[in-house]
């Protein structure tokens, strides 16, 4: 898929304040610092699109990026950022379960993992918590670049491994680096396949 255009259309907290759900919608989320605003750059060739920063807890809110006027990626905050305080992070898991549970057009939670790490109890319980809801999920390995392939290898096959404790199946599993661009054609070949199937969704408007 060719990115032709790629504009920011909405920062929220409410659900009830998104655009209508009239188009595909991929969300991205995982561990603060993990690199998912760095990712959505990478995928539409546009440094600058989302913030990116060093500090875990750039991303704040609901993101909303509209790609070639016809799907939206969704740059969500990461979770387990120890540095916030327990009513800022009940915050957080309110509004994003609330988002996850209610937003009609998101057609796969893109779960990013930082491939340079052993499995995390927080992501494996994330992944648990989606099975149980039956969200359709995918996992996005993030910074390659920063370790050999075989070491990326070892950390995504342990991560497979404890996720067959509890799901039949493993997901599609996606290899990433955003400074290099590895995974980009994968992923937006994987976007375009589900684009072609989209229908749009019966939804509640707020304002009934
Ligand atoms: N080497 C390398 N660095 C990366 C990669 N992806 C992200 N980073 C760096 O990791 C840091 C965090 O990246 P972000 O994209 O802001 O991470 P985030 O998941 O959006 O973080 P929050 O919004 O705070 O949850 C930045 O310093 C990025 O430059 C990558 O693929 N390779
Ligand atoms: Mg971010």
């Amino acid at each position: 898929m060719i990115i032709k255009t790629a504009d920011f259309i909405c920062s929220n907290t409410q659900v009830s304040k998104l655009p209508p759900p009239v188009k595909p919608e991929y969300a991205f989320i995982g561990r603060s610092n993990v690199g998912k605003s760095s990712l959505i750059n990478m995928l539409v060739g546009k440094k600058g699109l989302a913030k990116t920063s060093q500090t875990p807890g750039k991303t704040q809110l609901i993101n909303h990026f509209l790609i070639n006027e016809n799907w939206y990626l969704v740059d969500l905050p990461g979770y387990g950022y120890a540095r916030i305080s327990k009513s800022k992070k009940e915050d957080w898991d309110k509004f994003i379960r609330n988002y996850l549970n209610k937003r009609e057009s998101l057609q796969c939670v893109m779960v990013l993992i930082d491939s340079r790490l052993e499995p995390q109890k927080i992501d494996l319980e994330f992944c648990n918590m989606l099975g149980e809801k039956g969200l359709p999920f995918v996992l996005v390995f993030t910074k390659a670049d920063k370790q050999s392939s075989i070491k990326t290898d070892q950390n995504v096959a342990k991560f497979r491994k404890a996720l067959l404790a509890s799901f039949e199946e493993v997901p599609d599993i996606f290899i990433t680096s955003s400074e290099e661009g590895t995974g980009k054609e994968d992923i937006l070949n994987f976007v375009h396949g589900i684009n072609q199937n989209f229908e749009i969704p019966e939804y509640k408007t707020f304002d009934e």
